[in-house]
């Protein structure tokens, strides 16, 4: 452990690897609780993630033995050490015996947490020791330890709940937009303006090229708010660096923090390319952020629990689930589509508009003698246009245009949400019912199971049964959703045509 392992420059020679021992070092987590101590600890060794929460009551200790790329690839031996935030018995300092470096866990998505590292590393560096034998070998004593040979690691946990509340304000913007586009026209021009300079950014952000390693990066890119908050209370306490990662995403982010830490404790001399691996780990994220939007549209099934009886109504639920989402998703587009050819065939000023402004624009390019009228087709709206589109000539054409993409995209879609969204509904209304009953038989069901059910199991089976039945429930507004839409776009087609 630490005692046999030395710190700075000569690591690899007082640690003997030169003679085939292998480096070891001793590595904390401290932190507040509830930070992710644990669950870090438990991505590191098992790569495994547990929603439930169960305060750590005694110290966890796991080695793991490493081969490391640099240098010489290196073998190495990591004993890391899983403290309890609180404990009633204070028992820090013999925690903090013979360390060789700590690891500050905050919470990333909570400023407040973030703001409390430089007390935890003063923890670290005011109660850390270093056993000393005595000349006969027989009494060991403790001296205070150099805390400028202890680097001390900030890690932001829990990244993934910092992108998500980012990834809820971008859909939330973007709601907000599409709104004030429909219903106001005098914020049309600076909307475009708007979209005109998002799409300028993300095409400045497309050029950004990402390198990882020892490879140069750019340090003119911006990071986000909450990891330039993480470098700057790091900077400010004497952190060796600063890493966002999230114990619950399995992406190596966990695993890339501590092996850096674990190759500057290697080499001093590497400190700039490990820093250098960290701040990538904090520039990929943004990357990343970008395509979590794409993922999301991704369908998962919903997660099972080990129970048949149960797992198999989950199973019943996915089809209704994932066609919901293709509908929302298919009416969406279809009317984007609509609207886009409604503009590039100069019927409307921007593609935003709204559904009232694109039939305006096609009665608006039609001629004299032509009239466009909405016929109901057993509940079904189309669009004819009375008086003979005439061949060969531009605007005729045009209209036909947009027609078609209306009959082709917008109908078929309509018509599909109309038969669809009442029967997903009394299905999942049905099946949500059946889970429900279900759930009343677990307790006997879980006792009957042949492997011993712990609190913590049926925790996380409760947890997974709500989550489900969240995503249910969910699937259900949307199927309504997408039927108030399709009657809106009617009605609005309806009396526009009226004007
Ligand atoms: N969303 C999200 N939740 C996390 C993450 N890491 C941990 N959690 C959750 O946060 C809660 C606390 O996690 P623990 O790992 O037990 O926290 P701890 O720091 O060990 O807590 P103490 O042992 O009391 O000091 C649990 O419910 C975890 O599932 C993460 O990266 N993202
Ligand atoms: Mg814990």
């Amino acid at each position: 452990m630490g005692v046999s392992c030395s710190r700075g420059e000569d690591v690899l020679v007082l640690a003997g690897y030169h003679n085939n021992q292998v480096p070891s070092f001793k590595i904390v987590l401290v932190g507040d609780e509830k930070v992710g101590k644990t669950s870090i600890f438990m991505r590191y060794f098992k790569n495994q993630f547990d929603y439930s929460y169960r305060p750590t009551t005694t110290v966890s200790i796991e080695n793991v033995v490493k081969k490391l790329n640099v240098p010489e690839h290196a073998v190495v031996s990591v004993t890391i050490w899983d403290l309890p935030g609180t404990e009633e018995v204070d028992l820090r300092k013999s925690y903090y015996k013979d360390v060789d470096a700590a690891i500050i866990v905050v919470d990333a998505s909570d400023r407040e947490s973030v703001e409390l590292a430089g007390t935890w590393k003063q923890d670290v560096c005011n109660h850390s020791t270093i056993t000393q034998n005595t000349t006969n070998n027989t009494d060991v004593s403790y001296i205070k330890a150099d805390p400028s040979s202890i680097p001390v690691l900030l890690l932001g946990n829990k990244y993934d709940l910092v992108e998500e509340r980012e990834r809820l304000e971008i859909e939330r913007n973007e709601k907000n937009e599409d709104e004030e586009s429909q219903s106001n026209d005098k914020n049309q021009t600076e909307s475009e303006e708007r979209k005109k300079q998002e799409e300028e950014e993300e095409e400045e952000e497309e050029k950004q090229v990402w390198r990882y390693e020892d490879q140069q990066i750019d340090k003119t890119e911006p990071v986000p708010e909450e990891i330039q908050f993480l470098q700057d209370i790091a900077e400010q306490n004497g952190f060796v660096g600063s890493v966002a990662v999230s114990a619950k995403d399995p992406d190596g982010s966990v695993h890339i923090a501590i092996q850096a830490l674990v190759r500057h404790l290697l080499e001093r001399n590497l400190k700039d390319s490990a820093i250098k691996r960290m701040h990538a780990v904090n520039i990929k994220r943004k990357k990343r952020n970008k395509n979590v939007k794409d993922e999301q549209n991704e369908f998962q099934p919903l997660k099972t629990v080990g129970v048949k009886e149960l797992d198999d109504l989950f199973m019943e639920c996915n089809g209704a689930i994932r066609l919901t989402g293709q509908l929302t998703e298919g009416f969406t587009e279809a009317v984007k589509k609509f609207k886009k050819d409604c503009y590039s065939t100069d019927m409307i000023d921007t593609h935003k508009a709204s559904m009232e402004d694109c039939i305006g624009g096609i009665k608006q390019t039609l001629l004299e003698d032509q009239e466009l009228v909405a016929i109901d087709d057993g509940g079904f709206l189309q669009l004819v246009c009375k008086g003979k589109l005439l061949d060969e000539d531009e605007k005729s054409e045009d209209v036909k245009k947009v027609m078609l993409t209306f009959h082709s995209e917008i109908l078929v879609c309509s018509k599909a949400i109309l038969n669809q969204c009442p029967n997903i509904d009394t299905h999942l209304s049905k099946m949500d019912g059946m889970i429900l009953n279900q759930c009343k038989t677990l307790p006997d069901v879980l006792s009957q199971q042949e492997q011993v059910v712990t609190t913590r199991n049926i925790d996380h089976v409760q947890y997974v049964i709500d989550n489900n039945r969240a995503r249910i429930k969910h699937a259900r507004n949307q199927a309504s959703e997408c039927l108030q839409s399709v009657d809106n776009t009617y009605k609005k087609i309806k009396a526009s045509l009226l004007w």
